[in-house]
């Protein structure tokens, strides 16, 4: 786990320890004992005169193993903190050489050096907070100590990475070089050790008060935006501001406390859940299939979606041809294309020169011909089968036989539609989220004879473009969709049994959420939906309940956002939901029609009808197969549906109430409301033997 050897120069002998625990040189107690260890023998070595700490293959050090939280090997003498005392104390020159990245742990590693060399592509992070703690080993009372309480507060509230450039500007590495990396770091290390003046201790260093006394309401509020719900922004902020009224080792027993505080709390729990659930999301059941490579790709449609993904691709730097009917359907998605980018000029997100690279990257073509070379095509048209079937079954005329085809729909039969082509096992799913160019979660659908060479390679292109991809089988909705159906009908039946949609929506937003099924109805637009109610009616059984509520709200032209008017009403150009009386009456009305008698409604009621219908949901999910993973949904949900990330997804929230509880009050509805509330097999099983989603 660490490599120990020695460089001689002219000047000295110096030390080099190398971290080297792949994949990241996590630093867990093996770690650690290893480099308490070979630092007292460097110390103690006469023949030594400094010492280099360095890491093997990518990274310096990406932290602290976080999968030894809560358990006693975290709590394993020597501690990090231990360790960064003694390198900072050290009579010899400690120097961290830096390449590849040190995050978390790794960076406080190199704070407690003396002095800091980077590689000129490394980058620098403190990323705890996205993982519900806080810099647990000094770095919120040493960073602020060598680079100032501001650019502190935004690293560690923040949880971004910094370049080496930065990092130099800012002081937190004393050089970057381009290569040469750990002899540079030597001589560094030995001239300090001919040098009279004491070595440089963070400990020692004074602290700058910050100019702005506002600088932390600010930080707090900024973490408020960007961490709606999430505590450890907060206690990040504290710690950085108590350096201002404590000296170091005050301040690293606040520190400490406060860590402890986190790790031992349900929302750094649920936020290392999601941590590992989207690397495993990227797992496939067949690891070794070769991958297609993608060079072009082709986008039929250039309405919202079809724009969206265009220049997602076109941002991952592969040139893109979207197709249209006509020409002002391909002037509209190539106007909001070039908006969007204007805009994330304007907001200092994208360079000029960026933005016509990827400009450059995207053709517009009204004839299917402009296919005859793409790679893949990602269908984004109308969502009807008819429509669709029509696009495919032209793709398969002028696409290679090897082109990949896959569809953007939301919730229709893959298998149909591969049924359609002449070559089924081509054929795939992309369900992305809007606005597609920044939603992160990609829904990868499989048909029965998708091949696994077209899988994989929708993996690797998904990882391309900064996607998360997540497998999921067919069936109407997917994974995603189909959860939200019941979600959402319970939102509909709470507000004909008395509730107001402020009411749902705010329990929901309180609860985490994003936003609750009423706004997000609007925001998708309501016609989406009913659309599907419609195209189910059919087959809908007579003494299943039914909410009328939002097909009457349709029937008004009320289709959300779009319309000025749904569950909400909205000024024009704002995104704001204002009450409208005129729904409560409606409400109303639907209620007396279906003889439902309106009552008190608790927050408690809301939060379980809604999320209980989404767990109930995801076990029938798991149960078919048409998910891997109980983690796979949690991911979708987080990354797909506003899902808040401190509660680690409704799978994993299930577990955290404790599903015997989740299943008696399942059962107490599934009494009260029906048979829309069956209790799924997997989720009693699961409860009466102890088990939770996160065993399976
Ligand atoms: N601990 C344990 N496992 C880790 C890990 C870590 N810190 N980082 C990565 N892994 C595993 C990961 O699960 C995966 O495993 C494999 O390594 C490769 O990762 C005291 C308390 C470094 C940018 O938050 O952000 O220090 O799936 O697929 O895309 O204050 O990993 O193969 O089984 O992500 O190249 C702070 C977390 C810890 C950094 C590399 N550090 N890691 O990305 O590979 S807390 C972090 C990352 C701490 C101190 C505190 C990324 C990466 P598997 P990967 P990658």
């Amino acid at each position: 786990m660490i490599a120990s050897h020695t460089e001689t120069f002219p000047q000295g002998t110096v030390a080099v320890l190398t971290i080297d625990n792949p994949p990241v040189n996590g630093i867990g107690s093996g770690v650690r004992m290893a480099l308490g260890k070979a630092l007292d023998e460097a110390i103690e070595n006469p023949a030594i005169s400094a010492i280099v700490i360095t890491g093997a293959g990518k990274f310096f050090s990406c932290g602290a193993d976080i999968r030894e939280f809560n358990t006693p090997m975290s709590r394993q003498e020597p501690s990090l903190r231990a360790i960064i005392e003694q390198l900072e104390k050290s009579p010899k020159p400690v120097v961290a050489a830096i390449h590849g990245a040190a995050l978390g742990g790794g960076l406080e590693l190199a704070l407690g050096c003396h002095h800091r060399v980077a590689q000129a592509k490394a980058s620098f992070g403190l990323p705890e907070v996205k993982l519900g703690i806080l810099p647990g080993a000094g770095g919120t009372q040493r960073l602020p100590r060598l680079i100032g309480i501001k650019p502190a507060l935004d690293i560690v509230a923040g949880g971004d990475s910094i370049d080496a450039a930065k990092a130099c500007s800012l002081g937190l590495v004393d050089k970057v070089v381009q290569s040469d990396l750990v002899p540079e770091a030597c001589r560094l290390a030995l001239e300090a050790s001919v040098q009279t003046d004491a070595l440089p201790r963070l400990s020692r260093a004074p602290i700058s008060k910050p100019v702005d006394g506002e600088v932390f309401d600010e930080a707090r509020k900024q973490a408020a935006r960007r961490y709606r719900g999430c505590v450890a922004p907060l206690e990040c902020i504290a710690c950085i501001e108590k350096t201002l009224t404590s000296d170091l080792d005050e301040g690293l027993a606040f520190e400490r406390e406060r860590f402890q505080f986190l790790v031992n709390g349900d929302q750094s729990k649920a936020q290392r859940h999601i941590f590992f659930a989207e690397r495993a999301a990227l797992k496939l059941p067949d690891a070794k299939a070769d991958l297609i490579t993608i060079r072009k790709v082709g986008v039929i449609g250039a309405g919202t979606m079809g724009s969206g993904i265009a220049m997602s691709i076109a941002n991952a730097g592969i040139p893109v041809v979207m197709i249209e009917r006509d020409q002002a359907g391909l002037d509209r998605g190539w106007e909001a294309i070039n908006g969007n980018y204007a805009s994330s000029m304007k907001r200092g997100k994208l360079s000029e020169s960026d933005m016509n690279a990827r400009l450059a990257l995207i053709s517009r073509s009204l004839d299917y011909g402009a296919l005859a070379d793409v790679d893949l095509v990602v269908e984004a048209a109308f969502e009807d089968m008819d429509v669709k079937k029509e696009i495919f079954s032209k793709l398969d005329a002028v696409c290679r036989p090897d082109t990949i085809l896959a569809s953007n729909t939301s919730r229709l039969d893959i298998n149909e539609l591969a049924a359609s082509t002449s070559k089924p096992s081509q054929v795939i799913g992309t369900h992305f989220f809007s606005p597609a160019n920044v939603m992160r979660l990609l829904e990868v659908v499989q048909g029965d004879l998708t091949s696994k060479e077209v899988i994989a390679t929708l993996f690797a292109f998904a990882k391309k473009l900064g996607k998360i991809p997540v497998l999921v089988g067919v069936c109407d909705g997917f994974v995603g969709n189909r959860m939200v159906s019941p979600y959402t009908r319970e939102g509909h039946f709470l507000l004909e049994e008395g509730a107001t949609p402020e009411q749902v929506d705010g329990a929901l937003r309180r609860f985490g959420m994003a936003m609750g099924p009423l706004q997000m109805g609007d925001m998708a637009g309501l016609d989406i939906s009913w659309a599907a109610r419609k195209r189910m009616a059919p087959t809908r059984p007579a003494h299943i309940r039914y909410s009328r509520v939002a097909d009457r709200i349709c029937e008004q032209g009320r289709l959300g956002q779009k319309t000025g008017a749904g569950f909400y009403r909205y000024d024009a150009g704002s995104r704001t939901p204002i009450p409208d009386p005129a729904i409560d009456v409606l409400i109303a009305e639907c209620a007396q029609e279906a003889g439902i008698e309106r009552r008190e409604i608790s927050e408690e009621e809301i939060i379980q009808r809604t999320m209980y219908a989404l767990v109930n949901e995801g076990a029938r999910i798991l149960q078919e197969g048409i998910a891997q993973r109980a983690s796979d949904i949690d991911v979708i949900y987080v990354a797909g549906y506003g899902f808040p990330v401190f509660r680690g997804g409704p799978m994993f929230y299930a577990d955290t109430v404790g599903l015997p509880k989740v299943l008696a009050t399942i059962e107490r509805f599934h009494e009260q409301h029906g048979e829309l509330w069956e209790p799924a097999p997997l989720l009693r099983e699961l409860a009466k033997s102890g088990r939770r989603f996160s065993d399976l």
